[in-house]
């Protein structure tokens, strides 16, 4: 069976759900393997009033018994506290205690114009609720299982923000998986203390103008198999399979694999990763420009995925629109946000690439059990070992 999953939730509604089909039974999972890069997914300066009311935990109501994995669906719940405050009127699910007024003045850079034509609306909120990156949390819960799936193999994902607004940190391109140690105690999740002070001015000064930022972050995943992915298809190429992950986050508008759009730029010489082997090292390579896929497969060097996320279009200062109801030029509508939330994408796209990858490997292995996946990959890791 593939594995996939599915969220539901608004982002004031009763709370978030993930359902998770197609992992092996046998997994061994804790609470921490979710809650962990939940209560990370929350951190980040320049995040608005809401993360004050949420401390997200994770509720596993099926699939897991004992601390493993049944092999039936994972259903994971992560509870909005703020719909105590929403969900007598303006997030009631059933007739509302009092009327609500429509919201009819659609933001520029948020669904809502496009969403309310589409689903035939005059209330904004019908659209914004599903909008909203608060869903990012069921993600975030489901890259936490696909993550413990990848660590059995020995795969480790990680992340960085590189840039904020105009403000870039020094370009690495040998990272080790040591090196991300303490990012999360950056105020932006920056590897270079430095970039990072320049970044939290960055988002300080845009806050003061009544402003927001976006900025670019990037994913590490240290020791992939090599050969998940595939060259056979289009929809089968990991690239593909990375960038729909990556461009499904809200807010996201561009993504670079390994050197990415620099490799437009040189001649082939230069931008290919010539190989190498050693008996202690097998095949290797001494550069990495290819972000660890070729012809759609991971094939050994860590997989090296960027993303730039455009500033938040929520803004207190709101730009210019209509009211759909009488046709006016108006200012849009104007909500409490964040002012940057490129530290929390960050998070977000480690569990996106992480569940990409966790699809590829029970994709590749199968098997119904930890213990059958198990055996694939000790099969094949002797077969490319002889
Ligand atoms: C969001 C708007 C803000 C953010 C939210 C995403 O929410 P609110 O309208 O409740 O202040 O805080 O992100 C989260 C709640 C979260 O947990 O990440 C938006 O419009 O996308």
């Amino acid at each position: 069976m593939a594995l996939t999953y599915r969220t539901a939730g608004e982002s004031h509604g009763p709370a978030l759900t993930t359902i998770i089909e197609g992992l092996p039974a046998g997994l061994p999972l804790t609470p921490d393997d979710i809650d962990a890069d939940l209560a990370r997914r929350q951190l980040g300066y320049g995040r608005g009033g809401r993360q004050k009311i949420e401390t997200d935990r994770v509720q596993v109501t099926a699939g897991i018994r004992h601390g493993r994995t049944l092999g039936s669906p994972v259903a994971l719940m992560v509870m909005n506290r703020d719909f105590a405050n929403w969900s007598e009127d303006r997030m009631a699910i059933w007739e509302p205690a009092s009327e609500v007024e429509p919201i009819t003045l659609p933001r520029p850079g948020h669904a809502d114009l496009a969403g309310m034509q589409k689903y035939e609306t005059d209330d904004l909120r019908n659209i914004l609720e599903r909008a909203s990156a608060r869903e990012t949390a069921a993600r975030v819960a489901a890259g936490g299982v696909a993550k413990a799936l990848l660590r059995r193999y020995g795969m480790e994902v990680r992340s960085h923000v590189v840039q904020v607004g105009p403000e870039e940190a020094p370009r690495r391109d040998d990272l080790s998986l040591s090196d991300f140690d303490g990012v999360d105690e950056s105020p932006v999740r920056a590897l270079d203390a430095e970039a990072s002070d320049r970044m939290r001015a960055a988002i300080k000064a845009a806050g003061q103008a009544s402003d927001t930022l976006g900025g670019i972050f990037e994913i590490w995943v240290f020791d992939p198999i090599p050969g998940l992915g595939s060259h056979v298809s289009g929809d089968a190429r990991l690239d593909g399979r990375i960038g729909q992950a990556m461009l499904g986050i809200q807010a996201i508008k561009g993504v670079e694999l390994g050197a990415g759009f620099e490799l437009g730029r040189i001649r082939g010489s230069e931008a290919h990763d010539e190989i190498f082997w050693s008996e202690d090292r097998g095949y290797h390579r001494r550069t990495n420009r290819s972000g660890g896929l070729e012809g759609g497969m991971t094939h050994g060097a860590p997989l090296v995925v960027r993303a730039a996320m455009k500033p938040i279009a929520t803004l207190s200062r709101p730009l210019a629109s209509v009211d759909v109801h009488s046709k006016e030029a108006t200012a849009a509508f104007k909500e409490r946000s964040d002012i940057c939330a490129v530290p929390a994408a960050a998070v977000i796209g480690e569990a996106v690439v992480a569940f990409v990858l966790a699809q590829a490997l029970v994709d590749k292995f199968g098997g119904d059990s930890v213990a059958s996946l198990d055996a694939a990959v000790d099969r094949y890791r002797a077969v490319l070992a002889s």
